[in-house]
């Protein structure tokens, strides 16, 4: 009898362990292709990396010499494509184009030739039904927008490029390569070791580069990106995002994409990223944090302190009022503009410069009295003059904000340096200046030349073309040609003849695109083409230096070393949203090409359109 039961009971303990096995393993299953998924952000490792084919070392020769592009060819017609106007697609309304062509080549398939002939695809992102597209702007959220004919006419005329143009083409291409073949649908290529790093988890370079592969007029390239935006992004993930940078460059890039395609599905991704980012707003202060899950709707500070970045809070509305215009909601452009009012009546300012935190419980500047244009500050000030441009030129208040800050630079961060008088920005900490500038703030002189542009007083031009040649200078100087992050001007004469110094920490160049942005205005606004030509040696130099022959540009570490500039093995995004776009608009003669008297580029070069006055 009593074994009788001890069988029985091992029996049945059997059964139940094989029934409890198989739950076991369908739980442990299912989340597989999320984990895949998950972003490799601190603190928040993915269980399961995703399978890469092992990297391999490439050749990191510092010269990349056989890697310098071929003498472009002469003048040929190309650029954006011929597209042709179709009628409404059912598939595009619902939001599931398609998107059934074959391909040879699997993007991220490591392992495929990449000679492999591919089936070529046609350019689907000019359906253009009659109730989208990029609207007649609005001034205000109050309805959504109507169709413009801006979209079609850059599309129906291709442009006539030039040597230039196409270097910028192959350059766009080989760092495509790299991403396509080893980071597809990743945050950013890691170019040497032929791998990728993931920040948010969300193909950051993919969206970022969307819309300069538009403008360069990669058909097949960019269906490709629209097709992974199509069946593959999705924001309905448990991950913190930086709301500033995601803002600039995925919202950024989701409208920019919108309106030069007019093709719906990004609109409607920009929308669902809007409303995700913004429980970042629900603060005592409504200065939004600096970071919110988009899953899980939780928003917070940095671990560390309560305080926001004032550059942060203040770049963010370019992208959240068109966002509000496009979509006739108004939570978005009120929650942005919300942040400028507060900023606009703090104290704590100096002359119009700001400090560079706020804190979000109390609204106010904290570390007060440290004044730079470079990072923490810089794009506060860009974003005064270009949400000034984007409304109309009709809020007076964000004119006047930028007006006194540019004096307020003019009196107490412009100095000369020695032995060559290059006029540059430094840095105040509690009244003592610092001869210090980062590489950011060659942004400013691209800025100051826009204001001009668009009727502001004609000696802020003076001091562009001044700074635009302290920046080249910047670069010039260094051993490769490429300006390192943060430089020291020398305000007495110097035993050597150079105005630049640089420290070890500061010798690195991130591929950034501040010098190569402001060259762009400036040869817009002057027409002077020595600024191509500046734009010319400096890509000819991320040619040489910043190359990886398997494909991708990697950030360097040492810009005074032409030998060993020490690949830091990361292609950042905006190399291929800003500094290739810029490059390649520099290098266009023709003024009609995203003018700047129909567009504003939000701070990661992703244009938006000017709301036309009511
Ligand atoms: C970009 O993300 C933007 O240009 C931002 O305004 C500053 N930092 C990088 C480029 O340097």
């Amino acid at each position: 009898m009593i074994i009788f039961l001890l069988a029985f009971l091992i029996l049945c303990g059997f059964l139940s362990y094989i029934h409890m096995a198989d739950q076991w393993k369908a739980l442990s299953g299912k989340p597989t292709e999320e984990r895949k998924m998950m972003p490799e952000v601190p603190g928040l490792k993915p269980a399961n990396p995703p399978v890469l084919p092992a990297p391999q070392k490439a050749d990191a020769s510092p010269a990349f010499s056989k890697m310098l592009p071929q003498r472009p060819r002469k003048h040929f017609r190309r650029g954006p494509p011929h597209l042709q106007i179709r009628a409404p697609n059912t598939d595009s309304k619902a939001g599931t184009q398609g998107d059934t062509k074959e391909r040879a080549a699997a993007p991220g398939d490591a392992h495929q030739k990449e000679n492999t002939q591919r089936t070529i695809i046609s350019w689907r992102g000019a359906v253009i039904e009659p109730e989208q597209g990029t609207g007649l702007p609005l001034r205000r959220a109050e309805a959504p927008a109507k169709p413009s004919p801006l979209v079609t006419r850059i599309q129906k005329e291709p442009a006539l490029l030039n040597e230039r143009q196409e270097g910028v083409i192959e350059a766009f291409r080989h760092a495509w390569k790299g991403y396509r073949q080893f980071a597809w649908g990743h945050d950013e290529l890691r170019p040497v070791s032929r791998s990728f790093s993931e920040w948010f988890g969300l193909g950051l370079t993919l969206i970022d580069a969307l819309d300069t592969m538009w403008i360069l007029g990669l058909k097949q390239e960019f269906e490709e990106a629209r097709t992974w935006v199509s069946q593959k992004l999705n924001f309905k993930k448990d991950v913190d995002v930086n709301l500033f940078e995601s803002t600039i460059r995925i919202l950024g890039g989701l409208l920019s994409t919108y309106h030069l395609s007019g093709d719906r599905l990004f609109l409607r991704k920009a929308k669902d990223f809007g409303n995700r980012l913004m429980p970042a707003f629900m603060t005592p202060s409504k200065i939004p944090y600096s970071d919110v899950n988009i899953g899980t709707g939780v928003a917070h500070p940095p671990q560390w302190t309560s305080d926001s970045t004032v550059s942060e809070v203040t770049s963010i509305q370019l992208e959240f009022r068109e966002l509000s215009r496009l979509t006739g909601v108004k939570k978005f452009q009120e929650a942005a503009e919300e942040v400028t009012r507060h900023v606009h009546h703090l104290s704590g300012k100096k002359d119009g410069l700001v400090p560079m935190f706020i804190n979000t419980h109390s609204g106010s500047f904290t570390h007060l009295g440290v004044f730079t244009l470079g990072a923490r500050a810089d794009s506060y000030y860009e974003y005064l003059l270009k949400q000034w441009i984007q409304g109309g030129k009709q809020e007076t208040q964000l004119l006047e904000d930028y007006l006194a800050a540019i004096e307020g630079i003019k009196t107490h961060l412009v100095r000369h340096s020695e032995p060559n008088k290059l006029t540059f920005i430094g840095e105040l900490t509690h009244d003592r200046f610092s001869a210090k500038m980062d590489h950011l703030v060659c942004f400013l002189p691209g800025t100051l030349a826009l204001g001009v542009h668009h009727g502001l007083p004609a000696d802020h031009m003076e001091l562009a073309r001044a700074l635009m040649e302290t920046c080249y200078q910047m670069n010039r100087q260094m051993e490769t040609g490429l300006s390192p992050e943060i430089v020291h001007f020398n305000l007495y004469p110097p035993t050597d003849n150079l105005d630049v110094k640089v420290k070890p920490a500061d010798r690195h160049n991130l591929l950034r695109p501040e010098t190569v942005e402001s060259l762009f205005y400036l040869y817009r606004t002057t027409g002077d083409r020595k600024y191509q030509d500046w734009g010319w040696e400096i890509l000819q130099s991320f040619n040489k230096y910043t190359r990886v022959p398997s494909g991708g540009y990697t950030s360097i570490n040492n810009v005074q070393n032409p030998h060993k500039p020490e690949p830091r093995d990361k292609m950042e995004s905006f190399f291929l949203g800003e500094t290739l776009k810029y490059l390649y608009l520099l290098f266009s003669d023709d003024q009609n090409l995203l003018s700047l008297d129909t567009y504003v580029f939000n701070t990661e070069a992703h244009p938006l359109p000017i709301w036309a006055l009511s």
